[in-house]
């Protein structure tokens, strides 16, 4: 029986020329809740596992200010698998981008912290920072709050992910930007689009489509968790792999490992 996904092609058509697409309710309150619960407990009993933060370090605390990020919380909380594997959102994924199948790259939570040190997520593209070749894939970023401008919703700019795979920005570092380097360049950058949306909300976004979050001027996080989703045709280039199977795969050919399962499609 074929899953049922949102997608349509009017969808996949608008996602093909705008790099970006919004699901206002994608999941329910009941299945929020759930993956809310893990991702709490992940950050409260493993504060190890936040990236930058390994081993007691603090490899950059203004990193952490942007947001805590753990990844794979699908190996180890059910809840979080339901969502990373959940068939209706991997088969949106595959129709938007258009492939045979897609495989997950990781999952990761994002926990924008409150407060006045609060830090924007710079406007970037993903695609530089993964090991991918060609550029194809795309990540589901799931609303576990409401989000809105003030507590750091995502803002596409339409069609940048035609510029293709730039070069990468720095999170933690203020000013950094690929639109004012962009700009800077003599391109004229579309103004971009704002994604509030409830919880339980999914926007899609390609690899190269540009994206920023403002600072979280609330009192209480924002929480995200966000899936990377890679089209058949996606080779590992070899040189890292941040869900930790670089050493078992090789240069140059696909992403066929137990850490890297194919979630729709054939
Ligand atoms: O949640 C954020 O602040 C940024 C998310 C992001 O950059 C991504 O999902 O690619």
């Amino acid at each position: 029986m074929p899953t049922i996904s949102p997608a349509t092609p009017a969808d996949a058509e608008f996602f093909q020329q705008n790099g970006y697409i919004r699901y206002e309710h994608f999941f329910s309150a009941e299945e929020i809740a759930s993956l809310r619960h893990a991702i709490d407990h992940a950050i409260d009993t493993h504060r190890a596992r936040i990236r930058g933060a390994e081993k007691d370090g603090r490899v950059s605390e203004e990193y952490e200010r942007v947001f805590n990020q753990m990844v794979n919380l699908w190996t180890d909380y059910p809840a979080a698998k339901e969502v990373a594997f959940h068939p209706r959102l991997a088969e949106t994924a595959r129709r938007l981008s258009g492939c045979r199948h897609v495989r997950i790259y990781h999952d990761h939570a994002m926990i924008k912290p409150p407060g006045q040190t609060s830090k924007e997520t710079n406007w970037h593209q993903d695609a530089p920072y993964w090991p991918m070749d060609p550029v194809g894939a795309l990540s589901a970023w799931i609303a576990v709050d409401d989000v809105t401008a003030d507590n750091g919703c995502l803002h596409f700019v339409p069609g940048s992910h035609q510029y293709e795979r730039l070069e990468p920005i720095k999170l933690g570092v203020a000013g950094e930007s690929i639109v004012a380097k962009m700009k800077e360049r003599g391109y004229d950058v579309p103004e971009p689009v704002t994604m509030d949306m409830p919880a339980g909300g999914v926007t899609f976004h390609h690899g190269c489509t540009f994206h920023y979050a403002g600072p979280n001027q609330t009192a209480a996080p924002r929480r995200a968790f966000a899936i990377i989703y890679m089209p058949d045709y996606t080779t590992f280039t070899g040189t890292h792999d941040a869900a930790g199977a670089a050493d078992e795969m090789k240069a140059g050919g696909p992403w066929d490992h137990s850490l890297h399962p194919i979630l729709a499609g054939d």
